[in-house]
């Protein structure tokens, strides 16, 4: 088979590039290594900025998203006794956006085939041969027999753990880590949310986030150190501990009952420099991840798509190779802002095993000064809305 663009990984980065290359009229394959149906259960991402919502609707794939999402003015930052709110709107005229990844992903799959978008699901031991030359290829296996997709460019969407950021020989790239001592035990429950925006906890207990899907699906995560099993947690013990975290308003309107989803994420801060080498160009999760403290991960992915597009479509439609080649450092410098801003939330946030008195003293007085200064409450809000593309 040959194409112009081969994609590796259909979660949202790869399906988002897929689209917006298809939108130009560009020849794209899509191959995936697990089914449209495990892709759409996995529980992730919650909270789109701007960007991402504004990159739907220029691909006419937003009815359903504004139809069922829910536009958030605002969110809060706990810290054991009082909600501080970070007004978002007030601070910087947006909002964000309450969708889930699951609906972003299953509106990108549900159009895939009406506007020409190729994915292949189930296709195993996917290979990147040749990415440094001008004829890059695909090999993968489905249904017992080897297959080959000749394309002008590869890309790598297949997350952290995908085999194209490994193509990029170590003597050309350079990764920079931080892997953090905890990690968030999630729940996903058919239940209303505790309050109609987020609410960030910082307490003695450690770090919890209440977030939702919709007016009826809450997901909260408590922060849990890296020993710990989904089975350490049965539900009543999980709700008790987002009770006392939370703190007492939250608690007073929090419904219980039963998990949908339970499970834990390890924390980690990652960038992989570059993200092109020759033929192959790397977006999403499989160059950078970032601590879901934020909500950037999608985001990131999202606005990673947006350069690779224009990329690609000024390479193919306009015969102009000078975007592909600066795509990696415009990329990088947004990657490396939400990088830094998903780190000092982290750290504001989280009970570090290694913490010391001192160290708790300076997250209360952090909180303690965004509580009062409106310069403080904006910087947080342009980032969580997304700074510009
Ligand atoms: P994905 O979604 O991991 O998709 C990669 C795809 O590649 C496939 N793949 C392969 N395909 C072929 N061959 C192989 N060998 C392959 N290996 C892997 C995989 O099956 C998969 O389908 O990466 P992508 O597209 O870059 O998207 C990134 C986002 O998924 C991720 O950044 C976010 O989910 C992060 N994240 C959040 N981001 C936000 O913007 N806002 C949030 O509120 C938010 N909350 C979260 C999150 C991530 C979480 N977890 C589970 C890590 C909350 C959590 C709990
Ligand atoms: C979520 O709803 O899953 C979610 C929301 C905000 C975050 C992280 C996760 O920062």
């Amino acid at each position: 088979m040959k194409t112009q663009v081969a994609i590796v990984g259909a979660g949202p980065a790869g399906l988002l590039l897929g689209h917006l290359l298809r939108a130009e009229g560009i020849d794209v394959v899509i191959v995936e290594r697990a089914s449209a149906d495990y892709v759409l259960g996995r529980i992730r991402a919650g909270v789109l900025e701007r960007t991402t919502i504004d990159l739907m609707d220029r691909l006419g794939l937003g009815a359903r998203m504004h139809a069922e999402g829910l536009l958030h003015d605002g969110f809060h930052l706990a810290d054991g006794e009082r909600l501080i709110r970070i007004d978002i709107a007030a601070l910087t005229g947006r909002q964000v956006m309450v969708y889930g990844q699951t609906e972003v992903t299953r509106d990108l799959m549900a159009a895939a085939p009406e506007r020409g978008l190729t994915v292949i699901y189930e296709a195993a031991d996917v290979a990147l041969h040749d990415v440094a030359s001008d004829r890059p290829y695909l090999t993968f296996e489905k249904d017992g027999a080897l297959h080959r997709i000749d394309a002008d460019f590869l890309c790598g969407c297949d997350g952290f753990h995908g085999p194209s950021r490994r193509a990029i020989p170590a003597s050309a790239s350079a990764s920079f880590e931080k892997i953090y001592p905890f990690g968030w035990l999630g729940i996903l429950a058919d239940v209303a949310p505790c309050h109609h925006e987020l609410i960030y906890a910082n307490h003695d207990r450690g770090f919890a986030l209440a977030s939702m899907r919709s007016e009826s699906r809450s997901r909260y995560y408590v922060q849990v150190s890296l020993e710990e099993k989904v089975e350490d947690w049965p539900d009543e013990r999980l709700w008790d501990e987002l009770a006392v975290r939370l703190g007492p308003e939250a608690a007073a309107h929090m419904t219980r009952g039963p998990a949908l989803e339970k499970s834990i994420v390890p924390l980690r801060s990652f960038v992989s420099e570059p993200m092109r080498h020759g033929r192959l160009l790397l977006a999403g999760d499989s160059a950078h991840i970032v601590p879901p403290t934020g909500a950037k991960g999608l985001n990131l992915a999202a606005s990673d798509v947006h350069y690779l597009a224009e990329a690609l479509s000024a390479y193919f439609l306009r015969h102009d190779a000078g975007k592909v080649a600066a795509y990696s450092d415009l990329a990088l410098a947004r990657v490396w802002k939400a990088e830094r801003f998903s780190w000092q939330l982290t750290r504001l946030m989280h009970r570090f095993p290694d913490g010391d008195a001192f160290d708790r003293r300076m997250q209360l007085a952090e909180l303690d000064y965004i509580a009062s200064s409106r310069a403080a409450q904006a910087s947080i809000a342009e980032n969580y809305v997304g700074l510009p593309l």
